[in-house]
């Protein structure tokens, strides 16, 4: 018999690659997904199968982590020997927006799918997966940071990852669920959101390149991550809930960059070098030099990137590089894609979409380019 995961956030970045991984592992496969007036299965589109298929591997049910008669009736249904938690309103910035909703949902909706767990009896047969966060260090008390160092949140996000970080370890500890934290540091790849910084950054510049936008406005590019590839992280996710008992895991590169290193590179990946001039808020990042044919529509000295204040958040997360040791010793895992490929992988893809619609345009059939972020 075929195993069966059930996928919160099956839309998601991450959703979709594990969804990819678990089908490719002969799993049926299980997804959530959220009522939108528009589509937004674009990311697992290439996987869905027509429901009047009978043998169909991936099906998705209509469900909300806010809903708990909605989530204990699927649960009820799929009865899966895996539930991955990766639903969530993900952005740190919109959470200082969004404070309740975001409780609700990344806080609340891990609540509700444990009690449905335990509410159905499916403690002995259904292993959890909660999609936890680099975030929940905040305010860093130890370098590298790992699976011990005392969290510190500094988002309404962090915090609502705080209690379902915890509840996870409760119900583990109080009626022995097989729940895993995986403590993943930031993970990036084609499919990463359009607001989050590497792709804004990717997007953004590519835009710029073909003449499809003037400028990136950022916010603090001082800041550093440890940036990973999303493929190698779901890959640990599958493995965390291969183990005889539950742990908690970081998962990261153990490498880190600034958001400026990342903009360097992808205008490098454009045929572009770039000056950062001025400090604080005056500064600019400035063409110096243009090499090839990808940025047909800049020349040196045009101005690419310029500071925008708006992108300040409330409390910053100024530093965050993982120890992926335990992952390492315990699971054999090793993630195989650097920062820089990444990078490459992200601003080719990305690329190729400013080109088609740099093409529409000068046939007079200019596509509306989304900017706001
Ligand atoms: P995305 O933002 O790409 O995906 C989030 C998913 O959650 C989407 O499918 C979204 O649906 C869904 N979702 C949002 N709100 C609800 C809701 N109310 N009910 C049900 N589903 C909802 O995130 P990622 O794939 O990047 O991340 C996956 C998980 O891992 C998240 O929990 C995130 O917080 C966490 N995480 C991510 C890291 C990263 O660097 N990527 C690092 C550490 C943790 P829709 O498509 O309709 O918007
Ligand atoms: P983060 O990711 O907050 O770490 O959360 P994000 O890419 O949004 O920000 C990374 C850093 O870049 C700085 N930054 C900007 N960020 C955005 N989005 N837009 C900007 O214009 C900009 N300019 C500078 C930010 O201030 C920040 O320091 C991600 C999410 O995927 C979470 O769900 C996940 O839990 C963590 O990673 C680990």
């Amino acid at each position: 018999m075929a195993r069966t995961a059930l996928i919160t956030g099956v839309t998601g970045q991450d959703g979709s690659y594990l969804a990819e991984l678990l089908l490719e592992k002969g799993y049926e496969v299980h997804g959530i997904k959220r009522r939108a007036s528009l589509f937004n299965t674009q990311r697992v589109d290439h996987i869905y199968e027509d429901p009047h298929h009978a043998q169909r591997q991936f099906k998705l049910h209509y469900g909300d982590l806010t809903d708990s008669s909605n989530l204990t009736r699927i649960l009820s249904e799929v009865q899966p020997d895996e539930v991955y938690n990766l639903g969530a309103q993900s952005h740190v910035a919109v959470s200082f927006e969004a404070p309740e909703y975001t409780a609700d949902v990344d806080a609340m909706g891990t609540l509700r799918l444990l009690e449905a767990i335990r509410f159905l009896g499916l403690e002995g047969k259904t292993r959890f997966y909660q999609a936890s966060t680099s975030e929940l260090y905040g305010l860093v008390q130890e370098t590298p940071q790992r699976e011990t160092t005392p969290f510190h949140p500094r988002s309404p996000y962090a915090v609502a990852k705080l209690y379902a970080y915890w509840i996870c370890v409760n119900y583990r500890e109080a009626y022995g669920v097989y729940a895993c934290n995986g403590i993943l540091f930031n993970h990036e790849s084609p499919r990463r959101g359009e607001t989050f910084v590497t792709r804004k950054i990717t997007r953004g510049l590519a835009n710029i390149a073909q003449g499809l936008e003037q400028c990136l406005y950022m916010g603090n590019i001082d800041s550093l991550r440890d940036w990973g590839h999303a493929k190698d992280y779901v890959r640990m996710q599958w493995m965390m809930l291969q183990q005889d008992t539950p742990e908690d895991y970081v998962i990261a590169t153990g490498v880190q960059h600034s958001v400026r290193d990342f903009i360097t590179w992808s205008a490098a990946e454009l045929g572009l070098t770039l000056e950062f001039r001025g400090t604080g808020v005056d500064e600019v990042a400035v063409v110096a030099e243009v090499t090839g044919t990808d940025a047909p529509a800049l020349s040196p000295g045009d101005v690419v990137m310029r500071i925008d204040p708006r992108y300040f958040r409330p409390a910053e997360v100024d530093t965050l590089l993982g120890d992926p040791t335990k992952a390492r010793e315990r699971l054999g895992w090793e993630p195989e894609i650097t920062a820089r490929e990444m990078c490459a992988e992200m601003v080719a893809e990305d690329l190729k979409t400013a080109r088609r619609h740099a093409l529409l345009k000068t046939h007079g059939l200019a596509l509306p380019v989304a900017t706001e972020n």
